[in-house]
């Protein structure tokens, strides 16, 4: 069988560290394509020598030629400016929406059938303005935030459980911002959920709401700590965790900027809402019962993503 092609548009510290994962796990060949010559050629062959000692024979090649994505079953987009101290993922909105123009026209042109999944920030508006420019069907265009928001979210109620993060699974909605809404209601331990386990004593309401704060601020307090960038390796492997749940139609619920026309009270835009993600792309959107203040909650996440689409369309009047 033909191995898949994996199209990596961005080869930055995201970009570098997805086609490693990529390459390690065998997801395919891989094209690397940046704007900045020598850089994706560069990785693409200093991983290729990693071939050799980990025994992949899959193709990387780097390229800054659109037509070099061609026939790309996957499409993962982290092309454009990351943060730096003090600046906030709003703030590359319009660098970054002109950088989504140039992305969502080299995929319409080159690999229209492609499993797309953005990274860029601000995360929510950039994945619908890659979906508007690209004019892929909405089931084919996701965001990734939602995936690494509950990785950080589990990873720190393992850390306060002592627990193994494989019996945490933790639950995030709404837009990858300050108003993301973790749900601990949602969120277990081996099944017994986090509510429960405060009552039984092994933490406190204070504590687990300091870890859902900790969890919305989660990207920067990294960018803080590495002064010249933001977070890459749990980002990475967020989309990849994505991407193989479409390459392998696994029907994986995962939290996942997708388009809502109806459900949660939202109609016509991308926010982080449980998607099944399988070889139909976002096959179905689960709506769960939500108390009023995840309700509430979500809502100010919902306002927050339309006020940065309305920032989109006042920068560029195609949208
Ligand atoms: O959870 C999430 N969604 C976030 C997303 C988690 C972490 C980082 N988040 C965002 O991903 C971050 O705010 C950035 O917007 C992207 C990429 O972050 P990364 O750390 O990979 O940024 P880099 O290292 O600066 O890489 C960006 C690359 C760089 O090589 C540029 O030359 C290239 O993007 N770039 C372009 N490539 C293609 N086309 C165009 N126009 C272009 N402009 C810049």
């Amino acid at each position: 069988m033909a191995r898949k092609k994996i199209a990596l548009i961005g080869a930055g510290n995201i970009g570098g560290t997805l086609a490693h994962l990529a390459a390690l796990k065998g997801l395919g060949d891989i094209v690397l394509f940046d704007v900045v010559e020598g850089v994706p050629q560069g990785k693409a062959l200093d991983l290729s020598q990693c071939g050799p000692v980990e025994g992949f024979d899959t193709k990387i090649t780097g390229s800054n030629d659109y037509a070099d994505i061609a026939g790309a079953d996957v499409i993962i987009v982290t092309a454009g400016v990351a943060r730096k101290p003090g600046m906030s993922r709003d703030d590359l909105l319009g660098i970054n929406l002109k950088v989504m123009k140039a992305v969502g026209e080299g995929i319409r042109d080159n690999a229209p059938d492609a499993f797309v999944i953005c990274i860029t920030n601000p995360l929510d508006a950039m994945v619908w303005a890659l979906r508007e420019f690209s004019g892929l069907p909405h089931n084919k265009v996701v965001g990734m935030a939602g995936v690494l928001d509950s990785a950080r979210f589990s990873h720190f109620l393992a850390d306060e459980f002592g627990v193994s993060v494989k019996d945490v699974n933790s639950f995030v909605l709404g837009g990858h911002g300050d108003t993301m809404v973790p749900v601990p209601q949602y969120s277990t331990v081996n099944g017994i959920p986090v509510p429960d386990l405060v009552k039984m004593g092994r933490s406190t309401q204070e504590r687990i709401d300091a870890i859902v704060q900790r969890t919305r601020s989660g990207g920067g307090e990294i960018v803080a700590l590495l002064k010249t960038g933001s977070a890459y390796y749990a980002p990475a492997t967020s989309g990849i965790a994505m991407a193989e749940a479409y390459l392998y139609d696994q029907k994986r619920i995962l939290p996942t900027a997708a388009y809502v026309e109806g459900k949660y009270g939202v109609d016509g835009l991308y926010v982080g809402v449980p998607v099944v993600i399988g070889a139909g792309g976002a096959e179905e959107i689960v709506e769960i019962e939500l108390d009023e203040t995840a309700k509430a909650n979500l809502q100010v996440s919902v306002d927050a993503v339309k006020e940065l689409l309305v920032a989109c369309k006042g920068i560029d009047s195609t949208l």
